[in-house]
């Protein structure tokens, strides 16, 4: 397939039909950010110029480790998920990149696979490497551990690994790789806890050595799950002291849904921004674990409140800060297409209202210690409806005003359940 999936008339329609009633609520909504010394069509630039990734992962139907229910016309192969992520930027204009992992992603030839995914509108975010399955045919088992395992040719696997993972990248005009290790244990006295980290970090030390110049090595951390006594790299904690060894081209990235339960986690931002080692994030919302429910759609107010640290951080930038913006979720009772699009929105509506903050407001009442004004700036931005901004940046990006409505429209879904093969019920790969 060229160009873009959808027809850009169905999506001009969509939007005539529409823009009367957007103008009105964009205007009403200026004259009253202006009325706060907020200049509208500035924090629309600004819209207009963030992104985030989207998983290829998280185009498929997910499950839990009980069943999978997959939908007709879901995407079967890496080609498929690049159309529907293409989907998802043709209409919500956020999402001009994908992160693929690997091996789940593996294709013969990566430089075609580029150029397939720019013919789509794509390019690539930061590849993901997979240590915590075995695959087909490999050697030596993760069972043990990868990166941390006792055996050397486990850890020399799972570094080869990653490493092609780099070169794969490469081909792919990616600049960074996250790495997620399950390493871990599942009961008191199973490893030494000392010695697996220092497996761990001479292992990521090849990889490290590995990374092109202008590259980033991510370290995700997760406080549990598959392992449930310890994790190698089971908080920020860790994470930061891992990635202050490795060096300057390894940073941290904070997955919403990997902390304890009521952690703090925009201070977590906060903090590893403060020490030049904030290098991204996998979006998602949680109830209770790392659940990857779509962004926005349990804690909202979190996902702000992280938004208004990482304002605050573009403000006093460290060490070239520039984070890696990602979805990490996983569909398991929606269309994909439509939780990405929500999911987008749902971010840069975060971004948005943290960029309305009056900041001047709020630090002159964090100076005065006065609390209740200090909470009502950010509170006032909070409550403020931003979606007329989000609309009219997407509009003229060429999206839709309202997304879901015109993938509706579209009836993409229903033209990919004839074409493509009939997915496999079975248990959910995350
Ligand atoms: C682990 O839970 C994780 O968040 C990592 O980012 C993995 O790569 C991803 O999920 C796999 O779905
Ligand atoms: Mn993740
Ligand atoms: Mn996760």
């Amino acid at each position: 397939m060229a160009g873009a999936p959808l027809s850009a008339d169905q999506i001009e329609s969509h939007n005539a039909a529409r823009l009367e009633a957007l103008q009105d609520e964009y205007d009403s909504l200026g004259r009253a950010l202006a009325r706060r010394g907020v200049a509208i069509d500035a924090i629309k630039a600004r819209v207009g110029a963030f992104s985030v990734a989207t998983p290829t992962w998280g185009s498929g139907r997910g499950g839990t480790r009980f069943a999978k229910f997959p939908i007709p016309g879901e995407p079967t192969n890496i080609h498929e998920k690049l159309e529907d992520c293409a989907v998802v930027q043709q209409l919500g204009r956020a999402t001009p990149r994908v992160s693929p992992h690997f091996p789940w992603d593996h294709v013969s030839d990566y430089k075609a696979l580029r150029e397939e995914a720019a013919e789509l509108g794509l390019g690539f975010d930061a590849v993901n490497s997979n240590t915590f399955q075995d695959q087909p045919g490999q050697p030596h088992s993760y069972r043990n551990g990868s990166l941390s395992a006792t055996d050397a040719g486990v850890r020399a696997q799972a570094v080869e690994h990653n490493i092609d993972c780099i070169r794969i990248g490469e081909e792919l005009g990616s600049k960074a790789l996250t790495v997620w290790v399950g390493d871990g244990t599942n009961f008191p006295g199973q490893q030494d806890l000392g010695a697996s980290l220092d497996r761990y970090l001479e292992a990521a030390a090849e990889i490290y050595a590995a990374l092109p110049g202008d590259w980033r090595m991510l370290l995700e951390h997760k406080m549990y799950e598959p392992a449930f006594y310890s994790t190698v790299i089971s908080d920020w904690g860790s994470s930061i002291l891992a990635a202050q060894q490795l060096g300057p081209k390894a940073k941290c990235l904070v997955d919403l849904g990997h902390h304890a339960p009521n952690v703090n986690i925009e201070q977590i931002v906060a903090r590893l921004h403060r020490f030049g080692k904030l290098g991204g994030f996998h979006f998602n919302d949680s109830k209770y674990g790392d659940d990857d429910l779509d962004s926005g759609s349990i804690n909202p107010h979190q996902l702000f409140l992280v938004f208004n640290e990482l304002v605050e951080a573009e403000l006093s930038p460290r060490d070239g800060f520039d984070p890696a913006y990602m979805i990490d979720q996983s569909h398991n009772v929606t269309d994909p297409i439509e939780s990405m699009l929500s999911s987008a929105e749902a971010i840069v509506g975060a971004y948005a209202k943290a960029l309305i903050v009056d900041r001047e407001a709020l630090h002159a009442a964090q100076a005065a210690n006065d609390t209740m004004l200090a909470f009502q700036a950010l509170r006032q931005a909070y409550r403020t409806d931003v979606t007329p901004i989000l609309a009219m940046a997407r509009m003229e990006a060429g999206g839709a005003a309202e997304p879901i409505f015109a993938y509706r429209d579209s009836g993409w879904r229903e033209r990919k359940a004839q074409e493509r093969r009939p997915v496999g019920l079975g248990a959910g790969i995350v």
